[in-house]
């Protein structure tokens, strides 16, 4: 057990990202009185070039759009983006454009997608974390090449410097003295010294940059830890961060500035049972100081078992985080034992259960008869491909039920891959952070876009875009309000790899 759970923390260790394993952003919003959907590829490393689609829903003529895109770090924004890169439309199909924009910095950006079209000119700021998710190694080969060009380079110069101190002033045809010939030895000999020094600091240089690179540019989630008390006949999860980025005096200008609250809560944290997958929690954990370093919540009735979990947090600048912890939940408490009953945030919601298994059209029935579809379609899921998550809900006689906002948004759905390598939380505007959606609609002209998406009309049926990052087997919960209460419906999803 203990062995499997260290296991598991080094196999997320080593492909944490935020949103666990699945780094790209998809985004779905209008862009004035367009709909567009918007999806962002990281290139692995930072600077780098991320591959960008947008798609103008229901666009027929493909001349009669132009689609702008313009990248600006978080606390630069359009005043410090490069000039503006034109998405060029995709050959057979007329809604898609793509364009190739650089990263340049691992960290919070605002990707600016402009339409001009037949109804005018929209704007959508995008909120996108350009993440480094890879250290690429030098190919032995051509390590090998460049060595052998350096020695050779090396070996070059010191003749050059030998020959000039021996030959350069004798006269043609004249053997140069044994004097001559000592003065060449030892200007070798300094030139060694020096040429040995500049390789050496080189080297160094070499070094620095790579392991700086490892350290501060690769993302790596601050480090936290899980644990359970027992307190006043309750068990009480703490999350902590324990890393030196996070000393709790956050600094305005720096991409791990003060926590942005979502919705009004500065972290949304994700309870998974290992392996089965067969119980979920969605909690709120209040920071115990203004320092944000240790995060407290009561821990609903969930059945005993080892849980992961996932603790999004977001800063101002817009860069969000997942912090990855695991812990073991013991059984639950005699109801003898008397103490204060537990804390619940009102928004708080669990769920133990069984899903559904993943088929053209899932349905998935909560105990009152109501239902939730996903229509999957025929096609099966396949990693890396964007796809359309459509959910639907019904009353018992089989009408549309209308959801209501839960924590401003008609669904929350929760996406975790069996072997805990992809832990992802999308909403209807897709895998962006709202809270950053929101902060950089602030005041703009697109402010419309962040309502959108963070006060939705209540509706029965809800699209998400999204690419499961890899092939395996998920499961996928879907949140929903209806009557003031929450409901979650869980899905099983298998997707094949990527041909
Ligand atoms: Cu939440």
């Amino acid at each position: 057990m203990k062995h499997a759970a260290r296991a598991w923390l080094l196999v997320v260790a080593l492909v944490s990202m935020a949103h666990v394993g699945s780094p790209d952003t998809f985004f779905i919003g209008d862009a004035g009185p367009y709909r567009v959907r918007v999806s962002v590829r990281l290139p692995g490393v930072i600077p780098g070039r991320a591959q960008l689609t947008v798609r103008v829903v229901g666009a027929t003529r493909p001349e009669a759009f132009r689609v702008a895109i313009r990248a600006g770090q978080w606390n630069v924004g359009l005043a410090g983006a490069p000039p503006a890169e034109i998405a060029s439309p995709v050959p057979g199909d007329p809604e898609l454009y793509a364009a190739e924009i650089w990263f340049m910095t691992a960290t919070s950006y605002q990707v600016f997608v402009t339409v001009d079209g037949p109804s005018g000119q929209g704007a959508a700021t995008v909120p996108v974390l350009a993440l480094a998710t890879a250290q690429k190694t030098m190919d032995r080969s051509l390590g090998g090449l460049l060595a052998a060009l350096g020695v050779f380079l090396t070996l070059g110069m010191l003749t050059i410097v030998g020959c000039a101190v021996r030959e350069s002033v004798v006269p043609p045809g004249v053997a140069p003295d044994a004097k001559r010939r000592r003065r060449a030895r030892i200007a070798m000999g300094l030139a060694a010294i020096f040429l040995g020094l500049a390789l050496w600091g080189g080297s160094r240089w070499w070094t620095a940059e790579a392991s700086n690179y490892g350290t501060s540019v690769v993302y790596r989630p601050f480090d936290s830890q899980a644990a359970i008390a027992q307190a006043a006949g309750r068990y009480r999860l703490t999350l902590s961060i324990r890393d030196p980025r996070w000393d709790g005096k956050p600094v305005a200008l720096s991409r791990y500035n003060a926590l942005l609250p979502d919705h009004g809560k500065l972290m949304h944290l994700f309870m998974v049972r290992e392996a089965s997958l067969d119980a979920l929690a969605h909690l709120h954990p209040v920071p115990r100081t203004p320092a944000a370093l240790d995060f407290d919540v009561d821990v609903p009735p969930l059945p005993p078992g080892r849980y992961r979990v996932f603790g999004d947090i977001v800063h101002e600048s817009g860069y969000a985080q997942t912090l990855v912890s695991s812990i073991d939940v013991p059984a639950p408490l005699q109801p003898a034992s008397v103490g204060d009953a537990p804390v619940v945030d009102p928004d708080d919601s669990w769920f133990e259960g069984a899903a559904t298994p993943g088929a053209p059209a899932a349905v998935f029935r909560f105990d009152d008869g109501a239902t939730l579809e996903w229509a999957r379609g025929e096609r099966q899921m396949v990693a890396g491909e964007e796809r359309l998550l459509a959910f639907s809900a019904r009353d018992a006689s089989g009408a549309p039920l209308p959801v209501e906002p839960y924590m401003g948004m008609s669904a929350h759905v929760a996406i975790a891959h069996q072997d805990g390598s992809v832990f992802a939380h999308l909403h209807p505007s897709g895998s962006v952070s709202m809270a950053a959606l929101q902060r950089f609609n602030e005041g703009s002209a697109t402010a419309a876009t962040a309502h959108a998406g963070h006060t939705m009309v209540a509706d029965s049926a809800v699209s998400i875009p999204y690419a499961f990052p890899k092939a395996g087997r998920y499961r996928m919960w879907v949140q929903i309000k209806h009557a003031g209460h929450v409901r979650t419906a869980a899905f099983d999803v298998s997707v094949e790899p990527s041909r």
